[in-house]
């Protein structure tokens, strides 16, 4: 493997973009293994081997393979080095800070509200129609989100206060799986997330992830 020992593996759906756009930050070359979801090339031996889990996107750093694409923005991010004003934390309390957006983000948005929707809305001819889940996890979300807007100043670029993170990374490509699902987004959040899609890693991560 050449280009700084690296290899993503998966394109296509907002958890692959999270590691393209992490590594599009970083101005990292990488090689690229362009697989996508339910088209059978998670399921050779050679990717079954690197996650049984069969799921994109998986990295190899080296010998080092990693699934689970928070972990992967996270990992990428204290690896290379960060761009200036892209915040990585270097002390417990700013970690578990970013932490708390990130888990929010991957627990109460994306894992369990949105993967919901899609499973059994875009995806019903596979896992089936369920059609009062899909409603009761759409409410959910926005409820999530009405909590946090609570918190979240008008004007708002990045969600640390000391700029743009990981966490950021997160909450857009979850807003704009959100959105593809038809989910309304309060103003205030849609003009956070139009301000981080005008950056130019964001939109070349976009020309890898969704060719
Ligand atoms: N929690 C995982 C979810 C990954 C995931 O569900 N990937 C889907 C596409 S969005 C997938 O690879 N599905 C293929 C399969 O189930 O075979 C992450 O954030 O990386």
């Amino acid at each position: 493997m050449s280009k700084n020992d690296l290899r993503v593996w998966g394109i296509g759906t907002a958890r692959t973009m999270r590691a393209h756009w992490m590594l599009a930050e970083m101005d990292v070359d990488y090689d690229l293994r362009p697989i996508g979801p339910r088209t059978g090339e998670t399921l050779t031996e050679e990717y079954l081997r690197l996650n049984p889990r069969h799921k994109v996107p998986v990295i190899e750093h080296g010998p080092f393979v990693l699934a689970e694409s928070a972990a992967i923005a996270n990992y990428l991010s204290e690896t290379f080095p960060a761009p200036e004003g892209f915040f990585v934390p270097g002390d417990p309390a700013r970690r578990a800070a970013l932490n708390e957006w990130c888990f929010f983000v991957m627990t109460e948005l994306d894992a369990h509200p949105l993967y919901l929707i899609r499973r059994h809305l875009q995806l019903a001819h596979i896992y089936g129609e369920a059609p009062h889940a899909v409603e009761s996890a759409r409410e959910y979300f926005c409820e999530q989100i009405d909590g946090m807007m609570k918190k979240f100043p008008d004007g708002m670029d990045s969600l640390m206060p000391e700029g743009m993170s990981v966490a950021d990374i997160l909450m857009v490509t979850s807003l704009d799986y959100a959105l593809t699902l038809e989910i309304p987004i309060p103003d205030l959040l849609m003009a956070y997330r139009d301000r981080i899609v005008e950056r130019p890693a964001y939109r070349r991560a976009r020309e890898i992830n969704f060719p």
